[in-house]
């Protein structure tokens, strides 16, 4: 396979002006006749012009009206080539045909429960049509579709329909013209038998959208919180960025085949419906909240994408990254931003560290690929949304938004690169950002070391801070960053000290603004060592460090277990509060871990129970901040700390802890499951969805114990939920525990759910992530269960995946888990490479394992890698993390 690098970018030999699609859908073939306007972007320069095509048939090709002869162009299965086209603009045209109803793998034209559908990015342009698929060819699009009248109905594309009428046979067409230029993986065409819920949003100027949200008949009443959720969206980009929505239709439709979670084409929306459909019913509220930043973010991407895109692929952290910070912003001001901030970094954490510690690591921007659609990744979305949040927390709020507009002034309409975004923040706010650029070139987590010490004569209190880059792929040395260190002193009390100034390298720094005293201070920190002295510190103070997380980065600092218990109590920032417990729950689990390989007896610390206590009865704070904070870092985490991986030993120190959290705190617990259950109507409102966190936390505390009432309470809480979020919870906490109540309430929730699919995944999910020993028999029998398919990714990523994020199955000590996946994978990747992929980077940190589970990995990785006929996307994965 070719590898494909950033630097050897080079601008395209032509540009596509206007192009003009015609499709006549059919039940065997589907025909595309295209006609494209082709501007050479030197005049007079003839050089042969390469179209990118990949599984089509071509039946023929003109230039300027005139059919081409075989001796004119090459094609192959992945390009089409015109040897020598005429100096000067000209017409290309090009007949050809597909199969979408063969195409299993989701990109490019398929079928999804009978419709027709596309999905372009990053590279499925090229397998509905020769073009060159590269997402600086921007043109603008007609689109006319014909098709079979009572199977297809409802004709959309891009833009604004512009004609339709019936046709002879049974068959009718719709024309759609888009105004705006356009890449071709913003083209989207469906087709099918679809309802629409309509409403509609005034713009600030004052102009009426129309908007239409499109699924089967029968889904159509489950669409109501996505309708919510866009005009919610359309507001908050006026109100926030000063963006405004550019078209009168803004169309989304709901497919239940989708590789991801959806896609942004141009007024035309497509989603998984896992992303659109919700009841109180059949969702839950992690399920809502998701609707709500999918929504948004795809929204936002009108934008930050559309409007302004990627010059080449290697930049998708420009578009990816910054929706991604305008999707968290927007779910942060309509929730809570504390808990969103919480849940946003411990994906960070959980995901992208790994990433970036293990063989796939990769800079924000990469610098190859072999597959594009394997760089869809959580460096690229969370990190490179971390990179976009550190612009705001060095500029502040309105710094940030003149950049933002400065980027949109300059760039509207065109495909540009990271650096441009990084000029106009720069340009807008007249700063000197130093080597801020290296968040896209460098690889790995920065690793910060931080050491306080206070003089007690001068009241100065020193921060010295020293840096590390690890090594990553390709990139064994590396330079010290520039991270912005959100920062604030408590004193003796628990309060804020007001900051005054402080001496960073011999000069004096001044920290106040006007007269309003200043708690949190943004220290610079761009070498490999570096120390700020604060003066005028009246007493020792307790550091509040990386306050909101203020950049992506391991902090290692001196603060003593004391220190951590009184941040916990007291800290005005509530993240580090929060921050404050996970460091101790790490540092304690981290000892029994130790315990527990050393056969010793476990023990949990009572200053622990004692903080956790005091958390769990603070009546002043959000119930789900509370739910968050008596969470235990997760099993992944607490083993990317440890020297060898050992999954047996974190399982059961968390067993351990969290039942002996149970025993200790159980009558906390039952109060908050009474004053917390509620028999009112479901709302979706921040107050409401923190109750049923709180609740379902301390259910699941609860469910750990051996004691009868309390698996009676929970049985109960199963039997009397009126609302997905509770009733699927307290299903989670039977199902924690092998035997006849587990297998009883999983029956019983499969034979009220059956004719629901996405509540079905749910229940795949549930029971392949269980750490009961030996489950992987289980999924395996679950792969033949009538309502599972290896074709729907969504099935897939429920029952496959979810298996694989159960440390003690996957990870099993005789292999099962391994070879489980290997098989799957090769399965997989017949049908479906992308999601494949996907399942095949469950092996990639393998060498973090003991040997025998090593070899047992490798030996899979080694088996998928030498398969004949192996897909690009699956081969880039496995050979890289055999490396
Ligand atoms: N921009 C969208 C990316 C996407 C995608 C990429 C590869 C393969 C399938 C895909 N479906 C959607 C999604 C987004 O980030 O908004
Ligand atoms: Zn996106």
């Amino acid at each position: 396979p070719k590898e494909i690098f950033l630097k050897d970018y080079r601008l395209p030999d032509y540009y596509f002006d206007t192009v003009d699609l015609r499709f006549s859908l059919g039940e065997e073939k589907t025909i595309v006749c295209a006609k494209i306007s082709v501007v050479p972007r030197v005049d007079g320069v003839a050089a042969p012009l390469a179209l990118d095509g990949v599984d089509l048939k071509l039946i023929l090709v003109k230039i300027n009206g005139v059919e081409l002869k075989e001796e004119d162009y090459d094609v192959d299965a992945r390009h089409l080539i015109l040897k020598g086209p005429p100096s000067g603009s000209f017409t290309l045209e090009t007949v050809t045909e597909i199969s979408p109803q063969h195409n299993t793998s989701l990109e490019g034209l398929y079928k999804s429960s009978g419709n027709f559908c596309t999905q372009c990015e990053a590279e499925g342009f090229r397998k509905i049509t020769y073009f060159q698929d590269r997402p600086d060819i921007m043109a603008k699009y007609t689109v006319r579709i014909e098709a079979d009248k009572s199977l297809y109905p409802v004709l959309l594309s891009n833009g604004n329909l512009i004609d339709q009428g019936d046709l002879e046979g049974g068959r009718h067409f719709a024309v759609w013209e888009d105004p705006f230029k356009k890449p071709c993986y913003l083209f989207a065409l469906v087709a099918g038998q679809l309802e629409s819920r309509d409403d509609t949003f005034i713009t600030c100027s004052g102009r009426k959208v129309v908007l239409r949200i499109w699924t089967p008949p029968q889904d159509l009443p489950k669409t109501l919180h996505a309708m919510y959720s866009l005009k919610a969206a359309m507001k908050w980009d006026e109100d926030v960025f000063g963006r405004e929505y550019d078209l009168d239709l803004f169309n989304i439709v709901v497919v239940p085949d989708f590789n991801l979670g959806a896609m942004e084409n141009k007024s035309l929306n497509i989603f998984n419906s896992k992303l659109i459909l919700a009841s109180p019913e059949t969702a839950s509220d992690a399920d809502y909240a998701a609707i709500l930043s999918c929504i948004g973010h795809e929204y936002f991407h009108n934008w930050t994408g559309n409007r302004v895109t990627c010059r080449d692929w290697f930049q998708l952290s420009l578009k990816e990254g910054l929706t991604i910070f305008r999707d968290q912003e927007f779910s942060s001001d309509l929730g809570s931003r504390t808990v969103k901030r919480i849940g946003d970094v411990s994906k960070l954490r959980i995901y992208q560290f790994s990433q970036d510690a293990g063989p796939m690591a990769h800079p924000v921007r990469p610098h190859s690929y072999i597959k594009m659609d394997n760089f869809y990744t959580v460096t690229v979305y969370q990190k490179g949304a971390e990179v976009v949040r550190m612009y705001k927390t060095l500029l502040g709020s309105e710094g940030f938004r003149k950049g933002t507009d400065l980027y949109f002034e300059r760039h509207d309409g065109q495909a540009v690169t990271c650096e441009d975004f990084f000029a106009a923040m720069r340009d807008a706010n007249n700063v000197d950002f130093a080597n801020f650029l290296l968040w896209y070139s460098q690889a790995g987590s920065p690793i910060v070391k931080v050491t306080s010490s206070y003089n007690v004569k001068a009241h100065t209190f020193s921060l010295k801070f020293s840096q590390t880059v690890p090594p990553t792929p390709g990139q064994p040395t590396k330079e010290p960053m520039f991270i912005p260190v959100a920062m604030g002193l408590l004193d003796s009390s628990g309060k804020d000290m007001p900051l005054s100034s402080f001496y960073q390298d011999g000069k004096l720094v001044s920290i106040t603004s006007g007269a309003q005293p200043v708690y949190t201070a943004v220290l610079r920190v761009t070498k490999a060592e570096e120390e700020f002295v604060f003066t005028d510190v009246a007493e020792k103070p307790i550091p509040s460090l990386l306050r909101g997380y203020s950049a992506p980065i391991h902090l290692h600092s001196d603060l003593t277990e004391n220190d951590l218990f009184f941040l916990l109590a007291h800290d005005s920032d509530e993240f580090n509060r929060w921050e404050a417990g996970q460091i101790l729950a790490r540092k304690l689990m981290l000892s029994q871990v130790v315990n527990f390989q050393k056969d010793n007896k476990l023990v949990l610390d009572p200053q622990f129970v004692h903080g956790i206590k005091c958390i769990l009865l603070d009546s002043s704070l959000d119930k789900e901040f509370i739910a968050q904070t008596i969470t235990l870092p997760g099993e992944g985490e607490i083993m990317d700390m440890m020297e060898v991986a050992d999954p047996d030993a974190v399982h059961a120190v968390q067993s351990f802890i969290t039942k002996q959290l149970a025993l200790e705190l159980k009558q906390e617990f039952i109060t908050l499951v009474k004053e917390n259950t509620s028999s009112e109507k479901y709302e979706v409102d921040h107050v409401n969805m923190a109750r049923r966190a709180l609740k379902n936390t301390a259910l699941g505390y609860l469910a750990s114990l051996e004691d009868e009432e309390m698996s009676e309470l929970v049985l109960n809480e199963y039997k009397s939920a009126t609302n997905m979020t509770d009733q699927f919870s307290a299903l989670a906490a039977i199902a924690q525990k092998p035997g006849k109540a587990r297998e009883d309430v999983l029956a019983d929730f499969y034979e009220k759910w059956q004719h629901d699919y996405l509540v079905v995944n749910k229940w795949f999910s549930l029971q392949s992530a269980s750490d009961i020993p030996g489950n992987v028999e289980n999924v395996k029998k679950l792969l033949n269960h009538p309502a599972f398919g290896l074709r729907n990714p969504n099935k897939v990523h429920s029952l496959i995946g979810g298996f694989c994020a159960s440390p003690v199955n996957f990870h099993a000590k005789d292999g099962s888990g391994y070879k489980f996946l290997g098989d799957l994978v090769l399965q997989l990747d017949k049908l479906n490479p992308q999601v494949a992929s996907r399942m095949v980077s469950a092996f990639s940190r393998w060498k973090r394992y003991d040997d025998t589970r090593q070899n047992l990995a490798k030996a899979q990785l080694e088996m998928i890698v030498c398969c004949n006929g192996l897909s690009e996307n699956v081969f880039e994965i496995a050979s890289k993390s055999l490396l």
